[in-house]
């Protein structure tokens, strides 16, 4: 099946007909679709499939107890109206770059995967990467398990309905331990490569990022007989505090989304008693992410006193900087910048964006690779690549993999 064959095939699965976006949440039928996908993919081209403790999906050619595995993939999940490539472009790009090297005649000296990693948005339970966090053990089974849903359904609950075991779940050293190098090929998430004119980037480093939830509690009332000065309402104060989130991320050059809020008792005509809203805030060092969240905490707090409201704030996630393995980095740049005299002409670029390839750089060496985005738009209906640029990524991913797994 060319990679055209696969796109196609995959493109409905999970897509609102209203929005056109992708809502492929964890442990939910369209997951179990990209799932089966996966596993006919894999099983059309021979290769052994298991899931491991934590529902992860791997495709294995060769024997992973050999070790130093060469393993590549990426996620199938979405956000709420993802975009089609977030993630698949990964995982479509690998069985096709697989499909390259036998199509060249190459002999793997290594075991090799392919990886679709569950639960990478974190759209439904709050926590993004859980599926690498748990096996890299940056999350530990008590913690997965008390991750609830917008409807109240404990992560566990929901791992149990789908059909596996959340007691199982945790750390996942040995398996880990096989893996020589991991490889994420994915769709660029700005517009850095459209503006250098190249198809594809090789990634140096994560900014840190993190989740915090925000609740506002202030007083329900009728929102037609309730003078102006007796109110307690905590619609102001987020507000405000979304107006000071901007602010900060100007000053420090960093970014800061409320992107997510819930309101209670959520009705037209009743002053708010609780607004609960989620800031996802990232910089380009720890420093600078400090500033920022602290700088909006203060000013969160300024704002709930004057209106009367209660103010508690929870950092929810939390990823240090990823500077991705300089060795594996450089030798991928090597590979695809090999045969010109003008130097290296492989951009190698930083990223906002979280990813599996990030979590797991603490415990194997990890790399990325970037595939030209011409909008940058990234967590939409609207994201794009054109398939030119699809193809080049996958003859990128084939050459990287051949220099990687061949020798
Ligand atoms: O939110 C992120 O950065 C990622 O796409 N999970
Ligand atoms: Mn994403
Ligand atoms: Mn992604």
């Amino acid at each position: 099946m060319t990679f055209h064959e696969m796109w196609a095939e995959l493109l409905p699965i999970g897509r609102s007909s209203a929005s056109g976006g992708y809502r492929r949440f964890a442990w939910t039928a369209a997951d179990a679709e990209c799932r089966a996908w996966f596993e006919a993919q894999a099983r059309a081209r021979g290769l052994a499939c298991e899931v491991d403790r934590n529902g992860n999906q791997w495709a294995w050619l060769g024997d992973p107890a050999e070790g130093d595995a060469v393993v590549t993939g990426s996620h199938l999940d979405s956000v709420p109206d993802g975009g089609a490539f977030d993630g698949p472009l990964g995982v479509v790009s690998s069985f096709a770059a697989l499909d390259e090297l036998r199509a060249r005649g190459a002999e793997f000296a290594k075991p090799f995967a392919i990886v679709n990693f569950g639960d990478e948005e974190g759209a439904r339970f709050g926590l993004a990467c859980v599926g690498s966090r748990l096996a890299a053990g940056q999350l530990t089974r008590e913690q997965a398990h008390r991750l609830t849903d917008g409807d109240g359904v404990t992560l566990a609950r929901a791992m149990e309905a789908a059909g596996y075991d959340p007691d199982a779940i945790g750390p996942d050293p040995e398996r880990l331990g096989r893996i020589g190098a991991f490889v994420e090929l994915h769709v660029e998430q700005g517009r850095a490569l459209d503006l250098s004119g190249d198809s594809v980037g090789v990634a140096s480093a994560i900014w840190p990022h993190g989740r915090w939830r925000f609740d506002f509690r202030g007083e329900a009332n009728h929102a037609g007989t309730t003078r102006l000065v007796d109110r307690r309402d905590p619609m102001l104060s987020y507000a405000e505090t979304v107006l000071a989130a901007r602010r900060e991320a100007e000053l420090a050059g960093a970014v800061a989304t409320f992107g997510k809020i819930a309101v209670e008792p959520n009705g037209v005509n009743a002053i708010p008693s609780l607004v609960r809203g989620w800031l996802d805030s990232r910089a380009a060092d720890q420093e600078s992410l400090d500033t920022v969240v602290g700088g909006i905490e203060k000013a969160a707090r300024e704002y709930a006193d004057k209106h009367g409201i209660a103010l508690d704030v929870v950092r929810e996630s939390f990823t240090p900087v990823v500077e991705f393995d300089h060795a594996l980095r450089d030798e991928l740049a090597r590979i695809l910048g090999r045969d010109e005299d003008r130097g290296l002409t492989v951009p190698v670029l930083g990223t906002g964006a979280g990813h599996d390839a990030g979590i797991l750089s603490g415990s194997i060496p990890t790399a990325m690779l970037f595939v030209r985005n011409p909008t940058g738009v990234s967590h939409s209906p609207a994201e794009y690549a054109a398939e030119d640029d699809c193809l080049a990524g996958v003859t990128a991913l084939a050459d990287v993999l051949e220099g990687l797994v061949c020798r």
